[in-house]
């Protein structure tokens, strides 16, 4: 069985922190209500949903991603990288709790999960704004135990790795070779974003199936050309907030119970 712990939008949204994008009125209606989608595509999916409450004095708490990042064998609270986000790691520690063993990440480091990118045992960081090296070094003694490799990766002109690169299918990654360089990954095989679509490199693997917002069809029909047929889900709402797919859950298989 699989878990995906989201958290509800919050009604101070429009708030949010933002890096790259203008600032555009951002419907809280409209943005709740494609979130809602989104949680029953990961019902379709085969997930159990744990919906958080929202919290409406963090306006970007809808992002969970970026407060944890979880393995089979326990999870990492983050350190966000933005001073706004930091109170998001408390719910996000409370709801994973009976579910891993939990290891954080401690000052003077800063990481956010949306710099993580996992594929199989290699973990692959961003080092942006958000996520810098002491937060990586943390990361990589806690996981050495478990046989997993942690590189970091230089990321150009966009928030988090996984704005530029997400995993697709098996040895495949979509990605945006403007921010983040092929060669960083060895041994992958790669489709690239229509250059029409920048933002269209955050897709969202679940055991095989991937979830992805329908406003990139350009890059949709690269991905179909390869055999790849998502479900598409309207994410144009929080996009306007610097969110993608991958940033509103934490997925996780549900282990025997924990502690
Ligand atoms: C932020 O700047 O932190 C939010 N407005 C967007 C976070 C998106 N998270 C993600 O891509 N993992």
């Amino acid at each position: 069985m699989l878990i995906a712990i989201t958290r509800k939008v919050s009604p101070n949204i429009s708030q949010c922190e933002l890096s790259h994008l203008e600032r555009h009125p951002i419907d809280y209606e409209n943005a709740a209500r494609q979130h809602q989608e989104y949680e029953q595509s990961l019902v379709s999916l085969g997930c159990e949903v744990v919906s958080l409450p929202a919290e409406p004095g963090l306006p970007d708490s809808v992002f969970v991603e970026d407060a944890a990042v979880v393995f089979d064998e326990l999870a990492i609270i983050t350190r966000p990288g933005a001073d706004s986000r930091k109170p998001e790691i408390d719910s996000v520690a409370r709801a994973l709790e009976p579910y891993r063993t939990l290891f954080f990440i401690h000052e003077p480091g800063t990481m956010d999960g949306g710099d993580v990118l996992k594929v199989g045992k290699r973990i692959f960081v961003g080092i942006t704004p958000r996520t810098n090296l002491a937060g990586i070094d943390q990361m990589a003694k806690i996981l050495a135990p478990y046989g997993y490799s942690v590189k970091s990766v230089p990321v150009h002109g966009c928030l988090h790795l996984k704005s530029a690169v997400t995993q697709v299918a098996e040895n495949t990654l979509l990605i945006n070779p403007a921010w983040v360089e092929r060669n960083e990954f060895p041994g992958m095989d790669f489709i690239e974003v229509h250059p029409e679509e920048p933002f269209a490199a955050n897709a969202l693997l679940i055991e095989g199936q991937l979830i992805y917002p329908s406003a990139f069809v350009k890059t949709r029909q690269r991905l179909e050309a390869h055999g790849i047929r998502p479900q598409t889900v309207d994410a144009s709402e929080l996009a306007k907030a610097e969110g993608g797919v991958t940033c509103c859950s934490l997925i996780l298989k549900e282990n025997e119970p924990h502690g």
